[in-house]
């Protein structure tokens, strides 16, 4: 098992779910953190609570992922002392709308390529040629169900995680011969912000998605991504699967 402590952290839209979780986790194992997100507030007083509870450095900023320039050159100025990332979790990412492709929004399509497909490119970008001159580095992408199965209205959502499916076993061939890693993370159901933000606020909607069922918590991804960047070095995770046992596809489940 590889250790943690002192290892650099980078986790991408911490502010909520399951960046948060695994921010905490990866703090609680003595990891220095790296956080970002578009709520500065949220990511600030995230990065004041590890390091109180955990004793360990954090450094948070605030980072719209959509934005090349700004990814670059937040990344590729940091201090000194936080240069060194060992593991990037590419996290940040969300869903709009849940709509037959004949009458979606284009914003919506737009809003979800930018952030899931061409944001966690831009971050990977701008971090991994430190890893390869390092020698050293583990990419964790987190996927979904969705970049698996498809489900009706999911089309666009479910494009972007067939995407980063696709993105993770790219990457991972073209790291060949380095030791840095490369781990797709992809959940089902996870009662998260997630459907707040999917359908625009509406909280009674957002509820109903995980009513009657018992969801996966941004917990149980955090222990799954952590279980991934301890394995041995010789070790590649390339995937792991995850779904609430009241769920059999994304949209096979069972309500009481
Ligand atoms: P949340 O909505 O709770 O968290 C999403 C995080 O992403 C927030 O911190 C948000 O921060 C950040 N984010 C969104 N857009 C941007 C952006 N443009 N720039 C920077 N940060 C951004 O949802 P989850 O925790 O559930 O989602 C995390 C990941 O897990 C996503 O990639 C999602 O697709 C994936 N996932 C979620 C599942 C679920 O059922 N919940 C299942 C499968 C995968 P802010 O708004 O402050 O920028
Ligand atoms: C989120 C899970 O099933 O809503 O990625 O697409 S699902």
């Amino acid at each position: 098992m590889i250790s943690l402590k002192d290892k650099i952290v980078l986790v991408t839209g911490a502010s909520s779910g399951i960046g948060k979780a695994t921010a905490t986790q990866f703090a609680a194992l003595g990891a220095h953190i790296i956080i970002c997100a578009r709520r500065n507030e949220k990511v600030l007083t995230l990065a004041e609570d590890l390091r109180k509870k955990f004793n360990v450095r954090t450094y948070a900023f605030q980072l719209d992922v959509r934005n090349q320039k700004e990814v670059e050159q937040s990344l590729n100025t940091l201090p000194a002392e936080w240069k060194n990332i060992s593991i990037l979790v590419n996290n940040a990412g969300l869903s709009r709308g849940l709509d037959n492709i004949q009458d979606a929004k284009i914003e919506d399509w737009d809003e979800m390529i930018d952030t899931n497909v061409k944001g966690l490119l831009y971050v990977t970008r701008a971090v991994l040629p430190g890893m390869v001159e390092r020698n050293e580095g583990h990419i964790i992408n987190i996927g979904s169900v969705a970049g698996h199965w498809m489900y009706a209205k999911g089309n666009v959502y479910a494009a972007t995680k067939f995407a980063v499916n696709a993105l993770s076993q790219g990457i991972k061939m073209d790291l060949l011969g380095t030791p840095i890693r490369v781990t797709s993370i992809d959940p089902g159901l996870v009662e998260t912000e997630f459907s707040v933000v999917r359908f625009r606020g509406d909280e009674d909607r957002a509820k109903k998605v995980y009513e009657g069922l018992t969801p996966l918590t941004p917990d149980d991804i955090a222990d799954s991504i952590v279980w991934a960047a301890t394995r041995p070095a010789h070790m590649n995770v390339n995937n792991i699967i995850l779904m609430a046992t009241d769920q059999s596809a994304p949209t096979m489940v069972h309500r009481k």
